[in-house]
């Protein structure tokens, strides 16, 4: 669901290496792709589940996330098909494994990175669209090599991939200079809703949905970096209601703030320095109990450092 660019751009990669192997390869996802990585579905076919059965297929790969429940309308078609289950995944995974095999390391910049391995492995070389993709995947996970999850291996690649024919600020104005005219506002109003608490540590903006005349913001990256770039700001809190009266919560830390161990506590996951979660409504409710949680854990670590 909501597959962002490293989930985007691994399936392109992919899809690009199963195919110079003479394999058939179907990529479909319960939701489109974002507008701004319309640029990789110029030689790549993405199909967005209408319901019904899949494709005849042996294997199915599911890329960038290991919870069987981010599959959403798909997960059914899925567990009654008898095909062979593939993980490759970088997030942190709490549960039961429900796969048949997982390539899974969660110090990995990108999952893109991870299918860059593989293709090394089998010897593919990469195409020019298959280096786009993994470039996309590196550069949407790591803030173009700004998070901590910036490593070697991410420059090591990088590089490679430039010497492949990716052109970074082609990709850099393909992925994130085409905004509307309207984006700036959303982001105006977003920011409208900050509120500190923690004695400035924690930084949160709720957003509901947008009312008449009001700009909506489909993601919430460009206020995450706006608040994170605050001195005393360890934790990012952006919540944001959406169209089924859900909240939508993205969390980001600066410190040893763990937020995959606070979006865990309210049914989401990811990373320790950027985690997310999908809760249930009202936003008012969701927004005090996260804090109270947030402001918690934030306490405990302090102590833990006396
Ligand atoms: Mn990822």
């Amino acid at each position: 669901m909501r597959p962002d660019g490293d989930c985007i751009g691994a399936q392109t990669a992919l899809t690009a290496v199963l195919e110079a192997l003479g394999k058939e390869v179907w990529i479909i996802n319960p939701d489109p792709i974002q507008p701004q990585l319309d640029f990789l579905a110029q030689e790549t076919t993405f199909r967005v589940y209408e319901g019904g059965a899949l494709p005849v297929h042996d294997v199915s790969v599911m890329l960038d996330f290991c919870e069987l429940e981010r599959t959403g309308p798909l997960k059914a078609p899925l567990v009654a098909s008898s095909s062979k289950k593939l993980v490759i995944d970088h997030h942190l995974f709490h549960g039961q494994p429900w796969w048949d095999a997982a390539y899974v390391d969660a110090r990995a910049a990108a999952t893109g990175l991870l299918v860059h391995r593989i293709a090394r492995e089998l010897g593919v070389e990469l195409s020019t669209r298959a280096a786009q993709g993994i470039y996309t995947s590196i550069v949407t996970d790591t803030g173009w090599f700004k998070y901590s999850n910036t490593d070697a291996e991410t420059f090591r690649v990088a590089s490679e991939l430039v010497a492949r024919g990716v052109e970074p600020a082609r990709m850099f104005g393909s992925i994130y200079q085409r905004n509307s005219r309207e984006q700036p506002l959303g982001v105006a109003r977003a920011l409208s809703r900050l509120r500190y608490a923690a004695d400035g540590r924690i930084a949160m903006i709720d957003l509901p949905q947008a009312g008449a005349g009001e700009v909506d913001l489909p993601d919430g990256d460009d206020v995450l970096d706006l608040l994170r770039a605050v001195g005393r700001v360890e934790v990012v809190l952006f919540l944001r209601e959406l169209k089924d009266g859900k909240v939508k919560l993205s969390a980001r830390s600066k410190s040893e703030f763990d937020v995959n161990r606070l979006a865990r506590g309210f049914g989401g996951g990811g990373h320790a320095k950027a985690s997310g979660a999908t809760l249930a409504g009202p936003l008012d409710g969701v927004r005090e109990r996260l804090l109270a949680a947030a402001e918690a854990q934030l306490g405990e670590l302090e102590s833990e450092a006396r």
